[in-house]
């Protein structure tokens, strides 16, 4: 399929629409040098399945290993940029002020510090901590009296620090699983930028746009899971395609 006419017609789509919903996962970020989790694990983490890593029972059964796992990521998170990509989505935010809402599967943040301050986190926030479990004696625990151990502890009752992302098998947070429904059902396109459409329940979005009437784009390099519910495919990676399909308008 040739990629111009499908590029045109995007463009002129996202032109016309009143409320843009874009929808990313780890693609977005795989050009400012995070890897994806569909790329194979590096070194050390080969061994590991990053969903059983990524997981309460993972994190339960090894607490050390998991915490270096996202001590190593969220150093690589802090090592990043923003890219071509994250700065389109931004600098069209300010141009057209309340048009554009980002819904991030990514916990990193670089939709933030490029400009897109109110995207929602569906998966939370690597660089923020949070306790596993409630304190046993009915306080909360706090960080202050953890003992600097891998992971921190609550010197007081035992309970251990975890990184604030949302695990397999853990429910998204609702206000924001919330908001991205609603951003998926109001708006006139959706553009789905970087994401197999593997991991539910954020991958059911693009379904949902297009169920309420959304012309739905994919920007992907790769063909993904949810490629039957776009409208045109734009194949081609996050940087490439973004500043070209956004800084015109
Ligand atoms: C839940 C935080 C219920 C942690 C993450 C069957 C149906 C429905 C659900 C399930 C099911 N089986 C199991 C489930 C549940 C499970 C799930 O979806 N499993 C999958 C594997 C089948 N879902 C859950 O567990 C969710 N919770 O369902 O709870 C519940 C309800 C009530 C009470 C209790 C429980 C929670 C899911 C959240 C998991 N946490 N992240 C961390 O990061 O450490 S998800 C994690 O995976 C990342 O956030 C990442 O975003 C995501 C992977 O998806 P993608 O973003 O798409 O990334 P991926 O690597 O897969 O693909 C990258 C894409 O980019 C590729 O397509 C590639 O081609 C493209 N690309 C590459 N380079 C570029 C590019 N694109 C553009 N430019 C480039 N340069």
């Amino acid at each position: 399929m040739s990629v111009q006419p499908a590029f045109g017609e995007a463009q002129q789509r996202l032109r016309e629409a009143r409320s843009i919903c874009v929808l990313t996962g780890a693609g977005m970020s795989a050009e400012s040098g995070i890897p994806t989790f569909r790329d194979t694990l590096t070194g050390l983490w080969s061994r590991f399945d990053p969903a059983q890593l990524a997981s309460p029972e993972g994190f339960r059964a090894d607490p050390a290993l998991v915490w270096r796992w996202y001590a190593e990521r969220r150093d690589g998170v802090r090592r990043a940029q923003p890219n071509a990509g994250h700065r389109a989505l931004a600098a069209f935010e300010q141009r057209h002020p309340g048009r554009l809402s980002v819904v991030s599967q990514n916990v990193d943040d670089l939709h933030q510090r490029a400009g897109n301050a109110g995207t929602v986190r569906l998966h939370g926030d690597i660089l923020a901590d949070q306790w596993l479990d409630p304190c046993p004696r009915g306080l909360s625990c706090d960080t202050d009296w953890a003992a600097p151990t891998e992971p921190p502890r609550c010197s007081e009752c035992g309970n251990l620090v975890r990184p604030a992302v949302v695990w397999f098998g853990e429910p998204l947070p609702y206000r924001a699983f919330e908001a991205a429904e609603r951003a998926a059902q109001s708006c006139q396109v959706m553009l789905v930028v970087g994401t197999s459409g593997a991991v539910w329940p954020a991958a059911g979005l693009a379904a949902l746009a297009r169920h309420r009437g959304a012309f739905v784009v994919i920007v992907n390099p790769h063909p993904s899971e949810i490629d039957h519910e776009a409208h045109l495919l734009l194949p081609g990676t996050a940087a490439g395609v973004l500043p070209a399909l956004l800084d015109p308008l």
